[in-house]
């Protein structure tokens, strides 16, 4: 019987030696991103953590094995895959048991990392309370895994996909502190800014380090905290595109009757196709600024 738990070599090394790891998440691969470009993204993603000075860990469960940094074969089995399952944590043992292969969420792999002694984690939007959610109750496991693990996840906002003002809320009530990465502001993924104010604000790597510490002298570590870092001007969406993109997204997914987990993978995907592959370059160029600054959090932490 193999291990349910692989640690990669590399970054067992870098662990052992105290030096910076950042993890990163495999749902974004598989069914946040469109094939073909989604392995070619994933390597870049890599790429701006090593440019960052850290060693990636990509989480994923392969052939019923969680494993904590992939080689790029296994990336490349996730990334081309049929059928790859999104495991949140509530699926990774009926996934294992099962010698099933899953793609990890933001909660899953946030689980995952903080079990391997990761602390800093980069994706792209955090999952949050759907629109809707007094009605359907869907708010995603990403918050309710947050408040109860020693992780800090560096993102642009929650996906603006969400009910971002209900999505605050249950940060706030879940513990999980928000800092704005040089902003006052909440982003809203593929815009710089969600229209909501953020109470606290860091401006550099050494300063996220800092409140890391500080957590820790607490004793308040098994909460997580989000490094809230927004789109670049350059790089974020047209407003009027992105509202008239969700609109119809939101009204797609409601008469295609699409509901639990599937929800979020379809207005992604809505949205790449929606607006001519204009949310995809925002999506990659987001993605690739909060895996270069989570190293740098790494780098200054370590
Ligand atoms: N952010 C992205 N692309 C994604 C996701 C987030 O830029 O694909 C994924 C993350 O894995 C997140 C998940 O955890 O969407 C949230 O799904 P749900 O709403 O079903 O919890
Ligand atoms: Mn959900």
């Amino acid at each position: 019987m193999p291990a349910a738990l692989v640690i990669d070599a590399e970054v067992e090394d870098a662990l052992r030696s105290g030096g910076p790891v950042v993890a990163l998440e495999s749902t974004i691969i598989s069914h946040g991103l469109p094939r073909p470009d989604n392995l070619r993204i994933a390597r870049e993603i890599e790429r701006a953590v090593r440019d960052g000075g850290a060693v990636p860990a990509t989480i994923a469960v392969v052939d019923g094995v969680v494993r904590v940094g992939l080689d790029d074969a296994a990336l490349a089995f996730v990334a081309t895959r049929p059928g790859v399952v999104k495991a949140s944590v509530r699926d990774l043992a009926a996934v294992v048991a099962s010698g099933g292969t899953g793609a990890t969420t933001v909660a899953a792999t946030a689980a995952l990392a903080a079990r391997a002694g990761i602390p800093v984690f980069a994706t792209g939007g955090l999952g949050g309370v759907h629109r809707g959610a007094s009605a359907t109750w869907d708010e995603s496991a990403d918050l309710t895994t947050l408040s109860r693990t020693a992780i800090l996840v560096v993102c642009a906002g929650a996906k603006s996909i969400l009910d971002v003002a209900a999505t605050l809320e249950r940060l706030e009530t879940l513990n999980v502190a928000v800092l704005g990465y040089r902003t006052d502001r909440f982003p809203g993924f593929y815009l710089a800014d969600s229209g909501f104010p953020l109470h606290w604000r860091v401006d550099s790597p050494a300063e996220v380090a800092t409140v890391l510490r500080a957590r820790r002298e607490l004793g308040l570590d098994g909460y997580g905290i989000v490094l809230a870092n927004p789109i670049s001007a350059e790089d974020e969406l047209d407003p009027a595109l992105h509202e008239q993109a969700l609109r119809s997204g939101l009204a797609a997914a409601d008469a295609a009757g699409v509901t639990g987990k599937d929800v979020t993978p379809f207005l992604l995907d809505w949205f790449h196709r929606e607006t001519a592959g204009e949310s995809l370059r925002a999506n990659v160029a987001l993605v690739l600024a909060n895996a270069r600054l989570a190293a740098e959090v790494a780098a200054a932490s370590a």
